[in-house]
């Protein structure tokens, strides 16, 4: 009966998680010590998340209000560095656990795409993921080749973009400046379940 019932529950979890899609963009300024302080957005709210500690004034998390669908959505964050250097962009799905979910499980994937980041007061790399360097991976991000998605008639700009989830991120580290305001805008949408591509905006 257990295991008929844990089953049930896996099948349902599996079902919902499309629906839980939502934007989870982190700033990490630790290696440089750069200080960050949240500004305008819209559509998310980012903060020094008070999980990560004695090192969150070097840290920040963005979260969208609501739940994203499969169709593309524009989201806007802006920070100011309180020093000179670089800090990591990572971007990412939300972290989720079903609530019944024993404490030794692992979070479990939500798959969010990602596309036509705008960045201003920041020098950054091919934001909207249409060049493709040696190594066969987009130009100036770190990240797994199957997150890629080429060729593709549902980008939100051009014809490549990014699938990713809380454990599987595309990064990339981007130079700024003491008290130069850094904004980010980007284009979001829910990815199927599995990271399968379920619905095109065509
Ligand atoms: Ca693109």
């Amino acid at each position: 009966m257990k295991r008929v019932l844990t089953f049930v529950l896996i099948i349902a979890a599996a079902c919902c998680m499309a629906e839980k899609a939502a934007v989870r963009i982190d700033i990490d300024g630790r290696a440089d010590q750069i200080e960050l302080k949240t500004d305008v957005c819209q559509n998310v709210a980012m903060d020094n998340p008070g999980w990560m500690g004695d090192k969150k004034q070097f840290y920040l998390s963005a979260m969208s209000k609501a739940t994203v669908g499969s169709y593309w959505k524009e989201f806007f964050i802006s920070f100011i560095p309180q020093q000179d250097g670089k800090v990591r962009l990572v971007l990412m799905g939300p972290w989720y656990k079903p609530e019944k979910a024993e404490k030794a499980e692992k979070n479990l994937p939500i798959w969010v795409a990602y596309d036509n980041l705008e960045i201003m007061g920041a020098e950054a790399q091919n934001t909207d993921f249409e060049l493709e360097s040696v190594n066969g991976v987009f130009d100036g991000w770190n990240g797994d080749k199957a997150n890629m998605v080429k060729g593709a008639s549902d980008a939100q700009s051009g014809k490549n973009y990014i699938k990713v989830w809380h454990n599987s991120p595309f990064t990339q580290e981007i130079t700024v400046q003491k008290g130069k305001l850094v904004s980010i805008k980007f284009s979001v949408k829910a990815i199927g379940d599995d990271g399968v591509i379920v619905q095109s905006n065509l």
